[in-house]
């Protein structure tokens, strides 16, 4: 098993629409193996392919309390969206920012499983919410692009500032070991 590097907002890869799977064979398997085992080490609910650079409909999710049910999502499919509800949510791509986005309350979806089954749903709660946001991630969505424009300009911001904070430690642990112990 191999744990995936999960891409940070804002990587234009982020913004590519995945592909259907065409084939549930090992391949597959064996990425949606590697998403779960990405998703559970960086401590995520969910996980979808785009997030970590794989053009495919395949989507993780596990929202028990001991991570021990773990659910597989191929070619993932919304069929009706209804009512409203508001949570707050956050996402691996977009790390140390949480914030309230409003989406459907209950959902009707479809999937198929890795053993080829067609799944067909209705769902509410938090999982109804987490595959609302996985979904939007085959499509390109992130939970921000829902932010009001005072908001999303604010988190821009605070990214701007994260990358500058980083570039500068960088280069001073660099500085670091390539000064020789001249005290010593
Ligand atoms: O770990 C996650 N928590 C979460 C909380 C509220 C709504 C959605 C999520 S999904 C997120 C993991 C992630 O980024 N999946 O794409
Ligand atoms: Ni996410």
């Amino acid at each position: 098993m191999t744990i995936l590097k999960v891409l940070h907002f804002p990587d234009e890869r982020l913004r590519l629409k995945a592909a259907p799977v065409e084939e549930i064979n090992s391949e597959i398997a064996e990425i949606a193996e590697n998403m779960l085992e990405t998703m559970y080490v960086e401590g995520g609910i969910g996980l979808a392919a785009t997030q970590v650079n794989i053009q495919k409909r395949i989507i993780v999710i596990d929202i028990s309390e001991n991570k021990n049910e773990s659910l597989t999502l191929i070619n993932p499919k919304i069929l009706k969206l209804e009512g409203e509800e508001e949570s707050q949510e956050g996402c691996l791509s977009v790390p140390d920012y949480f914030d309230v986005v409003q989406r459907a309350k209950n959902i009707e979806f479809s999937y198929t499983t890795l053993k080829n089954e067609a799944v067909r749903k209705k769902i509410d709660g938090l999982l109804a919410i987490c595959i609302q946001h996985e979904i939007d991630h085959l499509n390109g969505k992130l939970f921000i692009d829902y932010l009001s424009p005072l908001k999303r300009d604010r988190l821009m911001k605070k990214i701007h500032k994260q990358r500058i904070k980083k570039r500068r430690s960088k280069n001073s642990e660099q500085l670091d070991n390539e000064s020789p112990n001249k005290i010593l």
